[in-house]
């Protein structure tokens, strides 16, 4: 597995709501892609890890409050600090699978009652993923995956709520829903299936901006 000089890598989301298994698909999807000798990386978002992604962390711990706003913002902004970065892995040949993505951020600011558009214009012209794939599963099955955290949002009323918007935003030219129910090896083989043929697909197509 080399990289094929000039072909650029994709930028695959997995998005969904608690539970769904995004985070350990990203993993596992990863996993698989790195043993095949691929140039691929694993981001998540929000990322925790800069000056920014700590007031988020801060936030969602509930040891701040903060306005719904300036949440958004901050949500937004840690996207947008991974830009450069993002770009010129992409236009290296690299593969960026990521762990949400501003589909989250519209959606959980919408579900607390801030206006779509209002939510979408500071992730307008972020890059945009050659994929979206996003996972469901059922609130009876979430439920089987264990009781709710502690973390802000992980209430049942409110995660429905962020449900209905995931719906609202799902565009599907560039999206693909997959049922997050079976094993986590089954959900795995249809992901795999869908990254890899995007990857395929992408490499000569330009970057394209979100929501413009
Ligand atoms: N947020 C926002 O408001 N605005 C934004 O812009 C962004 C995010 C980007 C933190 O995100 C919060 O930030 C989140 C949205 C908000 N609030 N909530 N809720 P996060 O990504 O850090 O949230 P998380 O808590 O890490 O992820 P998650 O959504 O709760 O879970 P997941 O990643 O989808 O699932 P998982 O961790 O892979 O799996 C959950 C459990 O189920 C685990 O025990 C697994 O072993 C099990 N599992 C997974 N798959 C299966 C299958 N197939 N069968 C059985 N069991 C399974
Ligand atoms: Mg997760």
């Amino acid at each position: 597995g080399c990289v094929k000089a000039g072909l650029r890598g994709a930028l695959i989301v997995l998005e969904g709501c608690d539970r769904s298994g995004k985070s350990t698909q990203c993993s596992k999807l990863v996993e698989r892609l790195v043993q095949e000798g691929r140039q691929v990386l694993l981001m998540r978002f929000p990322d925790r890890t800069t000056p920014i992604g700590q007031m988020i962390d801060s936030y969602l711990q509930q040891t701040v409050e903060l306005d719904d706003h300036v949440v958004h913002l901050l949500f937004s902004s840690n996207r947008w600090e991974a830009m450069r970065k993002m770009t010129e892995l992409l236009q290296s040949g690299t593969t960026i699978i990521v762990d949400r993505y501003a589909y989250s951020g519209v959606a959980y600011s919408a579900a607390k009652g801030l206006s779509v558009d209002w939510c979408r214009q500071p992730d307008v012209g972020l890059l945009k993923p050659d994929k979206v794939l996003y996972i469901t599963v059922s609130p009876e099955k979430a439920a089987e995956r264990g009781q709710f955290g502690t973390e802000r949002y992980e209430k049942l009323d409110f995660q429905q709520k962020v449900n209905n918007m995931f719906l609202y935003l799902k565009d599907p030219s560039y999206w693909q829903t997959v049922s997050g129910e079976g094993s986590i090896d089954v959900v795995h083989a249809e992901i795999y299936k869908l990254a890899t043929q995007t990857i395929k697909e992408s490499e000569h197509l330009p970057l394209l901006k979100l929501w413009t």
